[in-house]
């Protein structure tokens, strides 16, 4: 299973120790946020946040581009050090090139799907690409409600798996609970934000085991 908290949610302060209290803790991937004010209406990480969390870990990190025309700036943060890299093919006008664009710059390129976008809407870059991120919530904010007609597509996407040769990862609103259900239904992990990780004010390790436990190693 993979674990990827999102680094949003921290206090930016002391990143190098956060980042191995995360790592010992039993993370095994790191998720980086960022948003341009424009795609959602609000600010996250930026290129240099970028920078330096992936020169300060050996763990995979996967960007999650909230960004109008992400094709513009797939070179900057490729070179920033990410290994994957997600986008909204909503946000781009030829979406196909965006993924070109990523496997030139010898990364994995992964693609986003909103609570309203549909399967159907992506079903052509599933032959091109094996990374899809389900958000749970509307993109642009860690702490928000989970939508449950997420559910539905949720599962449906399940089904394609195998055949699209797919890793299906959960951002937003993944809490212990729903998270013990996805993963029994085939979800390959989870973004760790407020509802499983940040807002507990628990000790990461002890955090993580437990979702280990429930969810799988
Ligand atoms: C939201 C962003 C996410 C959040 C994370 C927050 O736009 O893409 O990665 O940071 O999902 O998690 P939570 O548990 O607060 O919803
Ligand atoms: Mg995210």
């Amino acid at each position: 299973m993979i674990y990827s908290p999102s680094l949003m949610c921290l206090e930016p302060s002391n990143l190098r120790q956060t980042i191995a209290d995360l790592e010992h803790a039993g993370a095994n991937r790191l998720h980086l946020d960022v948003m341009d004010g424009q795609y959602v209406s609000n600010f996250a990480m930026g290129l240099g946040d970028v920078k330096a969390v992936c020169n300060n870990t050996r763990l995979e990190t996967e960007l999650h581009l909230m960004i109008l025309n992400p094709s513009r700036y797939i070179d900057l943060f490729a070179s920033a050090g990410v290994d994957i890299i997600y986008f909204h093919p909503d946000a781009d006008r030829h979406p196909t090139m965006v993924i070109q664009k990523i496997m030139e710059a010898g990364k994995k390129p992964g693609i986003v799907l909103n609570p309203g976008t549909s399967i159907e809407s992506v079903r052509e870059l599933l032959y091109i690409v094996n990374n899809v991120l389900v958000m749970g919530v509307n993109p642009g904010h860690a702490g928000q409600v989970y939508l449950s007609y997420v559910d539905q597509k949720l599962l449906r996407l399940l089904d394609l798996k195998e055949r699209f040769k797919l890793e299906v990862i959960v951002d937003g609103a993944c809490s212990l609970e729903r998270m013990r259900k996805w993963s029994a239904d085939g979800v390959d992990g989870f973004v760790l934000g407020t509802a499983a990780l940040f807002g507990l004010n628990k000790p990461y390790k002890e955090v993580i085991d437990v979702i280990k436990k429930n969810c799988g190693k």
